[in-house]
């Protein structure tokens, strides 16, 4: 049986160019061009679908990719059963609570009865549950940063790498909730034929990776 295993990564975003020059600095040539959704390779059994982040823990559990490349943000909200093959080291973010920089933080039993506004509904109330705070919890898709701004909500918790844009945004960080990087996820019942091929390539980024340090 030739077997190819499918390899769900970013189309375009953050996480894209570290995945794909994961897979090439393995020796593994594929042509990723503009407005491509899928690649075979040339030299391994492997072909790519190009897909929004968001997506791909959901192909990675119902077997349509057998591994996947997301922020760990992205997988722990999206909370598929899938297997946490390998952390990567790239994509590094953290998701916080901001708060309005005017106003005063004396501890996180200041946000019950508030509202905040995130993407991450689930990490959210995962901490606010955690610590016993009852908040109103405004989901929205985008531009979470605004939503003080505008009277949406009294805080966002949001992903946060420099933290220029919460300033910006006139918003101070008040709580990391979460600490994310690049993860490879994986089908929880790969063939042995695709679970040989996935070795192989996690042999040789182990090698890249080893040539690197
Ligand atoms: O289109 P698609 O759905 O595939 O992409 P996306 O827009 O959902 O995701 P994308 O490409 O923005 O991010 C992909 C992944 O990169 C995220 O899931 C995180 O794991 C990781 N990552 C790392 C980040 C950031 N850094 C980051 N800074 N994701 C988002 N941001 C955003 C954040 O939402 C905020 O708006 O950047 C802004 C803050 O950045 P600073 O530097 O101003 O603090
Ligand atoms: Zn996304």
């Amino acid at each position: 049986m030739n077997e190819v295993l499918r390899i769900a990564v970013q189309k375009s975003g953050r996480l894209s160019e570290d995945s794909l020059n994961l897979f090439k600095e393995c020796g593994i040539k594929f042509d990723n061009g503009a407005g491509k959704l899928k690649a075979t390779s040339s030299n391994f059994p492997a072909e790519f679908l190009f897909l929004r982040d968001d997506d791909i823990p959901g192909y990675v559990e119902d077997g349509v990719a057998d591994i996947g490349i997301v922020g760990q943000n992205v997988h722990v909200e999206t909370s598929k059963h899938v297997n946490e093959v390998k952390l990567l080291g790239f994509s590094k973010c953290r998701l916080s609570i901001a708060i309005p920089r005017s106003e005063t933080y004396g501890g996180v039993k200041e946000l019950e009865g508030k509202s905040i506004a995130t993407s991450y509904p689930v990490i959210l109330g995962n901490f606010l549950k955690e610590n016993g705070v009852t908040a109103h919890i405004h989901e929205i898709s985008g531009s979470v940063e605004i939503a003080p701004s505008i009277g949406l909500a009294h805080a966002v918790c949001d992903i946060v790498s420099s933290g220029g844009t919460l300033l910006s945004n006139g918003l101070k960080e008040v709580e990391v909730i979460f600490r994310s990087e690049a993860i490879m996820i994986g089908y929880p019942n790969l063939s042995p034929e695709k679970q040989n091929i996935l070795n192989q390539i996690l042999f040789r980024i182990d090698s890249v990776q080893r040539a690197k340090n």
